[in-house]
């Protein structure tokens, strides 16, 4: 029976893979917008990001999560890695990413923690960078033996290729029920969340390769009065070098930093953002769970 005629259909579905897979750049492409911030360095995605995609007969709620990893055995690592666990407990299925033409023991070893029960998407996504595409079907032959699929689909999350082919093998996954979020929503996450998000991204984006490991950023004030957003956020960095780095030459670096964050916040809430930043020392807090649970970390409950 076609899906189009049968019941509503609504639930949840993890994205899973490694470290800089794609992951997040599939989920905003599924919803048509930014709601999981993507850049070219591993370990971008820290928290549950969730993006929904209402269609007439059936609602899907993403769940983006922290690329599998083992290495830099820290605390803001091991709770990254449980909540990619804890998600895929969760969830009525799950979009494996594995990148084209690389398979590797990472892939192995988070294929260990996708239940046996759970429907599993495998998607292959960045074929737009394979040249020859003979080379596809035998990698894709290959994964694809390893378990039974409910779909395999090659996709390029950068170039918006496959994605509609990709998202009509979700529905059937899911349970009947009605839609759980309004057929607007785009998302379940906060603006306070998405906010440090795409600070966050600018930070990856003006810094590259200078971006200090245990950055992270911390709203300590987010209040709207009418259609004005007023936002003070810590950008917390582990050692004092770190911060000047930050700052850069006469304050410049941090302030383009704010202004790119500034214009994003604006774009994304459809109002006026007044944004408010500072640097902060904290050393530290990547080690301490208590810490991270301040930040927001360990919380993966909607
Ligand atoms: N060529 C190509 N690059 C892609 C594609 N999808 C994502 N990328 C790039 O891969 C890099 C990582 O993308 P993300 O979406 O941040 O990856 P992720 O899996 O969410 O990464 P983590 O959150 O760190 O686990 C970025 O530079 C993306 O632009 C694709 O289809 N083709
Ligand atoms: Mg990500």
């Amino acid at each position: 029976m076609p899906l189009s005629t049968g019941p509503h259909r609504a639930g949840y579905v993890a994205i899973v893979g490694q470290p800089n897979v794609g992951k997040s750049t599939l989920l905003n492409r599924m919803v048509g917008q930014k709601v999981s911030i993507v850049s070219s360095k591993p370990q971008t995605t820290r928290f549950r990001i969730t993006g929904i995609v209402t269609r007439r007969h059936a609602q899907m709620v993403f769940v983006d999560t922290p690329g599998h990893q083992t290495a830099h055995r820290s605390a803001l690592n091991r709770m990254m890695n449980r909540a990619v666990a804890a998600t895929l407990q969760e969830v009525d299925a799950a979009i494996w990413v594995v990148a084209a033409l690389s398979f590797d023991e990472g892939d192995r070893t988070l294929e260990k923690l996708l239940p046996t029960e759970l429907p599993v998407i495998l998607a292959i996504n960045k074929i737009d960078r394979v040249a020859d595409k003979k080379l596809l079907l035998p990698f894709i032959g290959h994964i694809a033996e390893r378990r039974n699929f409910a779909a395999v689909v090659p996709v390029s999350a950068a170039k918006g290729t496959q994605i509609d082919a990709l998202l009509d093998t979700v529905p059937p996954l899911l349970p009947e029920g009605p839609a759980l979020f309004g057929e607007d929503d785009m998302t379940t996450v906060s603006e306070r969340l998405l906010a440090a998000e795409l600070l966050r991204e600018k930070l990856f984006r003006l810094l590259g390769d200078e971006l200090p490991y245990g950055t992270a950023v911390e709203i300590e004030q987010f209040e709207e009065e009418r259609n004005l957003r007023r936002i003070r956020a810590a950008i917390l960095v582990a050692k004092s070098n770190h911060k000047a780095m930050l700052i850069g030459k006469g304050g410049a670096k941090l302030k383009a930093i704010a202004t790119a964050a500034r214009q994003d916040m604006e774009r994304m809430f459809g109002g006026k953002v007044f944004l408010e930043t500072w640097v902060k020392v904290r050393s530290g807090w990547s080690e301490n769970e208590a810490a991270l649970k301040q930040l927001g970390y360990g919380d993966y409950k909607d």
